[in-house]
């Protein structure tokens, strides 16, 4: 298994799991709001990301939630461009772009971005030509449907099953189109079309992915399967999130995408101290 990501300028370890630190650019973010569409406000959150131990930030233009409204490329270009130029004019840190958009991955690369993350998994009209034409890491997502709807009845046959067929064929497309399979990261997308006691089966199972190969990652971080199990608001999720991120890297997961990145880091260092001494 691959020891070192190369993302643009900068290496990155996945030995151990590393956090990668959220930092949505949109107006209507489900987490925070947008308060974080000002420029100088996202610098302050990424710094404070760098200093909790983040390796990664990754910036959204696009909110992903059930429901959320269309962007067009343009105004995802003006939401997200000017943050990761600010972002690596003024750190030393991997920047990934979270995209489903050709025009805004091309944008991103000329930039200075350092990976690729496509909820959409490169199946967007130019994606895979795009990617084609860097030497970037690409996180290919497993997602049934679209985020307007996903939630409506998702349906599978065998879940597990299922989300491996679909990285097998992501996989093949992104091979005979030149993308080397070593630059690939898988996530199998949870709250993505699955509903809730699917989510659960999915991070019971999060193991089972391992045997393709490529660095997982995993996305927990306040979502609804936590705040349906729990019923927490979103922001009384923490406890919930942490939880659900240490299983993850329990299993295997290489990235763990989370907003509260001082906390994550204080539980993976307690479960590195104990592997050591395992
Ligand atoms: C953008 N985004 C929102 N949730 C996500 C998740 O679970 N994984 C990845 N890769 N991206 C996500």
């Amino acid at each position: 298994m691959l020891k070192t990501l190369t993302c643009a300028d900068q290496a990155l370890d996945i030995v151990t799991p590393q956090i990668m630190g959220i930092l949505n650019v949109t107006p209507d973010s489900f987490s925070d709001g947008g308060k974080f569409t000002q420029i100088n406000a996202a610098l302050f959150q990424v710094e404070q990301m760098i200093i909790d131990g983040a390796k990664i930030i990754d910036i959204g233009g696009e909110s992903t939630r059930p429901g959320a409204k269309d962007v067009s490329e343009k105004d995802e270009i003006s939401r997200v461009i000017p943050v990761l130029k600010a972002i690596k004019q003024r750190f030393e840190i991997i920047v990934s772009i979270d995209t489903s958009k050709a025009g805004v991955m091309s944008e991103a690369i000329a930039n200075g971005a350092g990976m690729i993350n496509d909820v959409r998994a490169l199946q967007n009209e130019g994606c895979l030509a795009i990617v084609s034409q860097c030497e970037l890491p690409v996180c290919l997502m497993h997602m049934q449907g679209q985020p307007r709807t996903m939630q409506t009845s998702p349906q599978y046959h065998n879940l597990i099953d299922d989300i491996k067929t679909f990285f097998k064929q992501r996989i093949n497309q992104c091979e005979q189109i030149g993308i080397n399979k070593q630059r690939l990261i898988l996530d199998p997308g949870f709250g993505f079309g699955k509903t809730l006691t699917q989510n659960y089966q999915l991070l019971a199972h999060f193991a089972d992915f391992q045997c393709l190969g490529l660095p997982l990652l995993a996305g927990l971080s306040r979502k609804s399967m936590i705040g349906n199990l729990l019923s927490r608001d979103v922001d009384q999720r923490l406890a919930g999130s942490i939880t659900t991120a240490i299983l993850a890297a329990q299993q295997g997961a290489k990235i763990i995408r989370v907003h509260d990145v001082k906390e994550t880091m204080d539980a993976l260092k307690i479960i590195d101290a104990v592997a050591v001494q395992a």
